[in-house]
């Protein structure tokens, strides 16, 4: 097996943080993103997707979604447990998943994208239409993130967890959101305790610097 990955970026930070958890090392190369490393043709004959991070298996087979990639490991190292131990928990793991990706990462990339000046032209990521900047985007997504951070905080107001008393991938996506959020200057707002104490301790993890 081998990691493409990219230590900046924060899809493959999930990926580093959960293999951190579990333990588990395996080969890595680095992929520098914003010179556009990953949209040359050595990168792209590994992934024709041009995304990172991108996991290669012994036979050939590729998987380039980070949650696919933890998906993979969690199955093969069952220990600790990432998913949810119980029925329910999977279910609100999964809830929690999809909120976060869909109200959070990816409106937080939308404005990402749609603002930095290092991809002005390559406003999606990989291997696609080289679309131009669109500031309605922008707008559109500043206008979404502070409604799912208020959820995401009266959500930790009743929970240690983004799942209960068990951390789990729900935990690290939130973290690689809430540190993504930083990058388009939207910390976490100061009066969202629940989510500041949350921070503190999940952050304080030694696989948090992964
Ligand atoms: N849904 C994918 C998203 C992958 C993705 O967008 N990765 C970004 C880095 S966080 C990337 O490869 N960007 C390439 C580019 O900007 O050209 C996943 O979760 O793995």
């Amino acid at each position: 097996m081998h990691l493409y990955d990219m230590v900046k970026a924060p899809n493959p930070r999930r990926v580093r943080i959960f293999l951190a958890e579990k333990k588990i090392e395996i080969p890595t190369t680095q992929v520098d993103i914003p010179s556009g490393e990953n949209l040359q043709p050595a990168y792209l004959a590994i992934n024709p997707r041009g995304v990172v991070p991108t996991l290669t298996l012994d036979d050939g087979t590729i998987l380039d979604e980070s949650v696919a990639i933890c998906r993979y490991f969690e199955a093969l190292y069952p220990n600790p447990n990432l998913f949810g131990r119980s029925a329910l928990e999977q279910a609100q793991v999964e809830r929690w998943q999809r909120r976060l990706e869909f109200e959070g990462l990816f409106h937080i990339a939308m404005i990402f994208r749609n603002t930095a000046s290092a991809f002005a032209g390559r406003s999606l990521p990989g291997q696609g239409p080289s679309l131009p900047q669109e500031p309605s985007l922008v707008t559109r997504a500043q206008a979404m993130l502070p409604p799912f951070f208020q959820a995401v905080n009266a959500h930790l107001s009743n929970s240690r967890y983004m799942v209960g008393d068990h951390f789990s991938i729900a935990d690290i996506t939130a973290l690689v959101m809430f540190d993504f959020a930083r990058w388009i200057k939207m910390p976490i707002p100061t009066e969202h305790s629940a989510t500041l104490r949350w921070y503190a301790e999940v952050s304080a993890r030694p696989s948090a610097k992964a």
